[in-house]
Protein backbone atom coordinates (compact mmCIF):
# COMPACT_ATOMS: atom_id res chain seq x y z
CA UNK A 1 0.00 0.00 0.00
CA UNK A 2 1.29 3.43 -0.50
CA UNK A 3 2.04 6.15 2.26
CA UNK A 4 -0.50 8.94 2.58
CA UNK A 5 -3.88 9.50 1.25
CA UNK A 6 -5.15 7.39 -1.36
CA UNK A 7 -4.64 8.10 -4.25
CA UNK A 8 -1.96 11.06 -4.21
CA UNK A 9 -2.84 13.32 -5.86
CA UNK A 10 0.02 14.91 -7.91
CA UNK A 11 2.94 12.35 -9.12
CA UNK A 12 6.06 13.74 -10.05
CA UNK A 13 9.02 11.97 -12.06
CA UNK A 14 12.05 13.00 -10.49
CA UNK A 15 15.73 12.85 -11.47
CA UNK A 16 18.67 14.89 -10.81
CA UNK A 17 19.23 17.96 -8.71
CA UNK A 18 17.63 20.39 -11.01
CA UNK A 19 13.97 18.18 -10.18
CA UNK A 20 14.18 18.51 -6.45
CA UNK A 21 13.45 22.36 -6.87
CA UNK A 22 9.83 21.34 -7.96
CA UNK A 23 9.54 18.59 -5.87
CA UNK A 24 9.57 21.03 -3.13
CA UNK A 25 7.52 23.09 -4.33
CA UNK A 26 4.93 21.34 -4.39
CA UNK A 27 5.60 19.25 -1.86
CA UNK A 28 5.47 22.33 0.35
CA UNK A 29 2.36 24.04 -0.76
CA UNK A 30 0.18 20.70 -1.83
CA UNK A 31 1.99 17.81 0.56
CA UNK A 32 -0.29 14.83 -1.07
CA UNK A 33 2.03 14.30 -3.89
CA UNK A 34 4.72 11.38 -4.55
CA UNK A 35 7.93 10.95 -5.75
CA UNK A 36 9.18 8.48 -8.76
CA UNK A 37 12.79 8.73 -8.62
CA UNK A 38 15.06 7.87 -11.27
CA UNK A 39 17.62 5.07 -10.01
CA UNK A 40 19.98 4.70 -13.19
CA UNK A 41 22.79 6.80 -11.41
CA UNK A 42 22.88 4.29 -8.65
CA UNK A 43 26.21 2.88 -8.58
CA UNK A 44 28.97 0.83 -6.11
CA UNK A 45 31.36 2.79 -4.33
CA UNK A 46 33.44 1.49 -1.84
CA UNK A 47 31.35 -1.66 -1.52
CA UNK A 48 28.26 0.85 -0.65
CA UNK A 49 25.12 0.96 -2.66
CA UNK A 50 24.81 4.96 -3.39
CA UNK A 51 21.68 5.98 -4.78
CA UNK A 52 22.14 9.90 -5.88
CA UNK A 53 18.87 10.73 -6.84
CA UNK A 54 17.03 9.07 -4.01
CA UNK A 55 18.65 10.65 -1.36
CA UNK A 56 18.56 14.17 -2.70
CA UNK A 57 14.94 14.20 -2.77
CA UNK A 58 14.99 12.34 0.66
CA UNK A 59 17.45 15.11 1.97
CA UNK A 60 15.67 17.95 0.03
CA UNK A 61 11.75 17.90 1.20
CA UNK A 62 13.13 16.87 4.99
CA UNK A 63 15.34 20.08 5.10
CA UNK A 64 18.70 18.18 4.80
CA UNK A 65 20.08 19.40 1.63
CA UNK A 66 23.18 20.74 0.94
CA UNK A 67 21.18 23.41 -1.18
CA UNK A 68 24.36 25.05 -2.75
CA UNK A 69 25.46 22.13 -4.08
CA UNK A 70 22.20 20.55 -5.19
CA UNK A 71 23.39 17.17 -3.71
CA UNK A 72 24.83 15.71 -0.22
CA UNK A 73 23.61 16.65 2.91
CA UNK A 74 23.84 20.04 4.70
CA UNK A 75 26.68 21.42 6.65
CA UNK A 76 28.67 18.07 6.15
CA UNK A 77 32.00 17.04 7.03
CA UNK A 78 34.42 14.73 5.24
CA UNK A 79 36.52 13.21 7.66
CA UNK A 80 36.03 9.56 6.03
CA UNK A 81 37.11 11.13 2.87
CA UNK A 82 39.59 13.02 3.68
CA UNK A 83 41.51 10.09 5.67
CA UNK A 84 40.62 8.33 2.56
CA UNK A 85 42.54 10.87 0.35
CA UNK A 86 45.56 10.77 3.12
CA UNK A 87 46.27 7.43 2.51
CA UNK A 88 46.09 7.22 -1.45
CA UNK A 89 44.91 3.88 -1.55
CA UNK A 90 41.27 4.58 -3.21
CA UNK A 91 39.63 6.54 -5.35
CA UNK A 92 38.19 10.19 -3.98
CA UNK A 93 36.55 11.68 -6.44
CA UNK A 94 33.25 10.88 -5.50
CA UNK A 95 32.57 13.77 -2.70
CA UNK A 96 31.09 11.43 -0.18
CA UNK A 97 29.99 13.12 3.35
CA UNK A 98 30.02 11.46 6.84
CA UNK A 99 26.52 12.02 7.42
CA UNK A 100 25.22 11.31 3.61
CA UNK A 101 27.61 7.90 4.12
CA UNK A 102 25.34 6.62 7.34
CA UNK A 103 22.44 6.49 4.60
CA UNK A 104 24.81 4.61 2.05
CA UNK A 105 25.93 2.50 4.97
CA UNK A 106 22.56 1.65 5.96
CA UNK A 107 20.75 1.09 2.72
CA UNK A 108 23.23 -1.21 1.61
CA UNK A 109 23.06 -3.44 4.87
CA UNK A 110 19.47 -3.21 4.60
CA UNK A 111 19.77 -4.64 0.95
CA UNK A 112 22.02 -7.46 2.05
CA UNK A 113 19.55 -8.48 4.50
CA UNK A 114 17.14 -9.34 1.53
CA UNK A 115 15.06 -6.03 1.31
CA UNK A 116 14.54 -4.27 -1.97
CA UNK A 117 15.31 -0.89 -2.63
CA UNK A 118 11.24 0.47 -2.28
CA UNK A 119 11.42 -0.72 1.06
CA UNK A 120 14.45 0.79 2.10
CA UNK A 121 13.68 3.88 0.64
CA UNK A 122 10.40 3.86 2.68
CA UNK A 123 12.43 3.16 5.91
CA UNK A 124 14.70 6.14 5.10
CA UNK A 125 12.44 7.99 4.01
CA UNK A 126 9.98 7.54 7.26
CA UNK A 127 12.85 8.05 9.65
CA UNK A 128 13.32 11.32 7.79
CA UNK A 129 9.79 12.29 8.47
CA UNK A 130 8.16 12.66 5.26
CA UNK A 131 4.95 11.10 4.95
CA UNK A 132 4.86 10.61 0.91
CA UNK A 133 5.78 7.87 -1.48
CA UNK A 134 9.17 8.46 -2.40
CA UNK A 135 9.18 5.47 -5.47
CA UNK A 136 12.50 3.78 -7.08
CA UNK A 137 11.55 3.80 -10.78
CA UNK A 138 12.61 0.10 -10.43
CA UNK A 139 14.14 -2.42 -7.45
CA UNK A 140 16.47 -3.65 -10.25
CA UNK A 141 19.73 -2.20 -11.16
CA UNK A 142 20.48 -0.45 -14.35
CA UNK A 143 23.06 2.44 -14.91
CA UNK A 144 23.55 5.20 -17.29
CA UNK A 145 26.67 4.08 -19.02
CA UNK A 146 28.75 6.90 -21.04
CA UNK A 147 30.46 5.88 -24.54
CA UNK A 148 33.19 8.48 -25.37
CA UNK A 149 34.53 9.10 -28.34
CA UNK A 150 37.90 7.31 -27.59
CA UNK A 151 35.61 4.13 -27.00
CA UNK A 152 35.78 3.99 -23.20
CA UNK A 153 32.93 2.79 -21.29
CA UNK A 154 32.07 4.10 -17.87
CA UNK A 155 29.29 4.86 -15.34
CA UNK A 156 27.51 8.37 -15.08
CA UNK A 157 28.88 9.09 -12.26
CA UNK A 158 32.76 8.61 -13.21
CA UNK A 159 32.35 11.02 -16.50
CA UNK A 160 30.37 13.26 -14.51
CA UNK A 161 32.71 14.03 -11.40
CA UNK A 162 35.84 12.48 -12.18
CA UNK A 163 36.05 13.55 -15.82
CA UNK A 164 33.93 16.82 -15.30
CA UNK A 165 31.84 15.67 -18.32
CA UNK A 166 34.56 16.97 -20.56
CA UNK A 167 35.81 14.10 -22.62
CA UNK A 168 33.64 14.14 -25.69
CA UNK A 169 30.93 11.58 -25.99
CA UNK A 170 29.72 9.54 -28.74
CA UNK A 171 26.59 7.86 -26.77
CA UNK A 172 25.03 7.21 -23.72
CA UNK A 173 23.01 4.00 -22.60
CA UNK A 174 21.30 2.66 -20.05
CA UNK A 175 23.21 -0.69 -19.09
CA UNK A 176 20.86 -3.99 -18.45
CA UNK A 177 17.93 -2.02 -19.31
CA UNK A 178 16.14 -4.56 -20.64
CA UNK A 179 16.59 -6.94 -17.55
CA UNK A 180 14.39 -4.35 -15.30
CA UNK A 181 10.81 -3.99 -14.49
CA UNK A 182 9.17 -0.61 -12.98
CA UNK A 183 8.47 -1.25 -9.11
CA UNK A 184 5.40 -2.70 -8.27
CA UNK A 185 4.93 1.01 -6.31
CA UNK A 186 5.61 2.65 -9.28
CA UNK A 187 3.42 1.26 -11.59
CA UNK A 188 0.35 1.62 -9.10
CA UNK A 189 0.70 5.20 -8.39
CA UNK A 190 0.93 6.26 -11.82
CA UNK A 191 -2.85 4.01 -12.34
CA UNK A 192 -3.90 6.27 -9.49
CA UNK A 193 -2.42 9.97 -9.70
CA UNK A 194 -4.99 12.49 -10.85
CA UNK A 195 -1.93 14.59 -12.42
CA UNK A 196 2.04 13.48 -13.43
CA UNK A 197 4.52 15.61 -13.47
CA UNK A 198 7.70 15.34 -15.42
CA UNK A 199 10.28 17.50 -13.51
CA UNK A 200 12.71 19.40 -15.28
CA UNK A 201 15.69 17.03 -14.95
CA UNK A 202 18.15 16.29 -17.68
CA UNK A 203 16.18 14.31 -20.16
CA UNK A 204 19.09 11.55 -20.98
CA UNK A 205 20.45 10.98 -17.96
CA UNK A 206 17.44 11.62 -15.13
CA UNK A 207 14.16 11.51 -16.80
CA UNK A 208 15.04 9.30 -20.43
CA UNK A 209 16.05 6.54 -17.96
CA UNK A 210 12.57 5.93 -16.16
CA UNK A 211 10.78 6.24 -19.22
CA UNK A 212 13.31 3.71 -21.25
CA UNK A 213 12.06 0.34 -18.29
CA UNK A 214 10.56 -2.02 -20.34
CA UNK A 215 6.77 -1.30 -20.56
CA UNK A 216 7.10 2.43 -19.09
CA UNK A 217 6.55 4.19 -22.51
CA UNK A 218 3.06 2.72 -23.03
CA UNK A 219 1.45 3.16 -19.36
CA UNK A 220 2.84 6.74 -19.63
CA UNK A 221 1.29 7.15 -23.60
CA UNK A 222 -1.46 5.56 -21.71
CA UNK A 223 -1.64 8.91 -19.12
CA UNK A 224 -0.45 11.02 -21.65
CA UNK A 225 -3.43 13.80 -20.99
CA UNK A 226 -2.48 13.72 -17.20
CA UNK A 227 1.11 14.64 -17.97
CA UNK A 228 2.46 17.57 -17.99
CA UNK A 229 6.42 18.04 -18.58
CA UNK A 230 8.16 21.34 -17.59
CA UNK A 231 10.98 22.09 -20.04
CA UNK A 232 14.43 21.46 -18.89
CA UNK A 233 15.92 23.83 -21.60
CA UNK A 234 15.27 28.10 -21.78
CA UNK A 235 16.29 29.76 -24.34
CA UNK A 236 17.42 26.36 -25.75
CA UNK A 237 19.76 25.82 -23.13
CA UNK A 238 20.06 23.98 -20.39
CA UNK A 239 18.61 25.72 -17.07
CA UNK A 240 21.91 23.74 -15.72
CA UNK A 241 23.66 20.51 -16.40
CA UNK A 242 25.24 18.90 -19.37
CA UNK A 243 21.32 18.17 -21.00
CA UNK A 244 22.54 19.71 -24.49
CA UNK A 245 25.67 18.22 -24.41
CA UNK A 246 23.72 14.44 -23.51
CA UNK A 247 20.98 15.10 -25.95
CA UNK A 248 23.61 15.25 -29.04
CA UNK A 249 25.32 11.87 -27.94
CA UNK A 250 21.18 10.59 -28.56
CA UNK A 251 21.15 12.44 -31.76
CA UNK A 252 18.39 14.11 -30.45
CA UNK A 253 18.07 18.20 -31.31
CA UNK A 254 19.60 20.23 -28.52
CA UNK A 255 17.38 22.39 -28.28
CA UNK A 256 13.35 22.78 -27.41
CA UNK A 257 12.41 21.60 -30.80
CA UNK A 258 14.32 18.02 -29.53
CA UNK A 259 12.71 18.55 -26.28
CA UNK A 260 9.21 18.83 -27.21
CA UNK A 261 10.04 15.94 -29.62
CA UNK A 262 11.58 13.66 -27.14
CA UNK A 263 8.22 13.81 -24.40
CA UNK A 264 6.11 14.28 -27.42
CA UNK A 265 4.40 9.94 -27.14
CA UNK A 266 4.27 10.55 -23.45
CA UNK A 267 2.28 13.84 -22.92
CA UNK A 268 -0.04 16.18 -24.05
CA UNK A 269 0.66 18.93 -22.05
CA UNK A 270 4.14 21.06 -21.86
CA UNK A 271 5.57 23.97 -19.77
CA UNK A 272 7.87 26.48 -21.28
CA UNK A 273 9.13 29.55 -20.18
CA UNK A 274 7.62 32.88 -21.07
CA UNK A 275 10.84 33.96 -22.92
CA UNK A 276 10.15 30.94 -25.23
CA UNK A 277 6.74 31.51 -25.95
CA UNK A 278 7.56 33.53 -29.42
CA UNK A 279 9.82 30.98 -30.31
CA UNK A 280 7.60 28.29 -29.64
CA UNK A 281 3.73 29.54 -30.72
CA UNK A 282 5.51 31.04 -34.29
CA UNK A 283 7.80 27.79 -35.18
CA UNK A 284 7.19 24.92 -33.57
CA UNK A 285 3.48 24.64 -32.47
CA UNK A 286 1.86 23.91 -35.80
CA UNK A 287 4.46 20.56 -35.90
CA UNK A 288 2.83 19.41 -32.58
CA UNK A 289 -1.65 20.01 -32.69
CA UNK A 290 -1.58 17.28 -30.18
CA UNK A 291 0.25 19.39 -27.43
CA UNK A 292 -0.84 21.70 -25.31
CA UNK A 293 1.81 24.70 -24.58
CA UNK A 294 1.64 26.74 -21.37
CA UNK A 295 4.33 29.17 -20.44
CA UNK A 296 5.16 30.69 -17.13
CA UNK A 297 8.71 31.68 -15.17
CA UNK A 298 10.00 28.36 -15.05
CA UNK A 299 13.65 29.45 -13.26
CA UNK A 300 13.57 28.41 -9.48
CA UNK A 301 16.34 30.23 -8.42
CA UNK A 302 14.71 30.95 -4.89
CA UNK A 303 12.27 29.18 -2.69
CA UNK A 304 9.67 31.43 -3.64
CA UNK A 305 10.17 30.77 -7.34
CA UNK A 306 10.03 26.64 -6.73
CA UNK A 307 6.54 27.57 -4.70
CA UNK A 308 5.05 29.86 -7.47
CA UNK A 309 5.41 27.21 -9.98
CA UNK A 310 4.00 24.63 -8.18
CA UNK A 311 1.12 27.09 -7.34
CA UNK A 312 1.02 27.56 -11.31
CA UNK A 313 1.19 23.90 -12.00
CA UNK A 314 -1.47 23.18 -9.06
CA UNK A 315 -3.81 25.96 -10.59
CA UNK A 316 -3.64 24.90 -14.19
CA UNK A 317 -3.74 21.09 -14.13
CA UNK A 318 -5.15 20.41 -10.93
N1 LIG B 1 28.03 15.59 -7.74
C1 LIG B 1 29.20 16.17 -8.05
O1 LIG B 1 29.26 16.95 -8.99
N2 LIG B 1 30.36 15.84 -7.34
C2 LIG B 1 30.35 14.98 -6.29
O2 LIG B 1 31.37 14.70 -5.71
C3 LIG B 1 29.06 14.41 -5.92
C4 LIG B 1 28.94 13.58 -4.81
C5 LIG B 1 27.68 13.12 -4.43
C6 LIG B 1 27.50 12.37 -3.27
C7 LIG B 1 26.26 11.93 -2.90
C8 LIG B 1 25.14 12.24 -3.70
O3 LIG B 1 23.92 11.82 -3.32
C9 LIG B 1 25.28 12.99 -4.85
C10 LIG B 1 26.54 13.43 -5.23
N3 LIG B 1 26.71 14.22 -6.38
C11 LIG B 1 27.92 14.74 -6.69
C12 LIG B 1 25.56 14.51 -7.25
C13 LIG B 1 25.25 13.37 -8.22
O4 LIG B 1 26.36 12.98 -8.95
C14 LIG B 1 24.17 13.85 -9.24
O5 LIG B 1 23.35 14.77 -8.67
C15 LIG B 1 23.22 12.83 -9.70
O6 LIG B 1 23.75 11.57 -9.83
C16 LIG B 1 22.55 13.30 -11.00
O7 LIG B 1 21.52 12.49 -11.29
Amino acid sequence: MLKGKHPPLITILSGGTGSVKLVRGLYNQFKDIGVISNVADNFWHYGLYICPDIDTIIYGLSNNLDKNKGWGFKKDTFNFLNHMKSLGIMDTWFNLGDKDLTTHVIRTNLLKSGKNLSEITNILSQKYGLPIPIIPASDDHYETNMLTNDNRIMHLQEYWIKYRGLIPLKDVFYKDIKKVKPSFKCSQILEESKLIVIAPGNPISSIGPIMEIPGMKSILHKFRNKIVMVSPLISNKAISGPSENYLKAKNIQPDLKGVINFYSKITTNMIFDKVDKIEIEEKIKSIYPQINFYFTDIIMNNFKKELSLARYIVSEFY
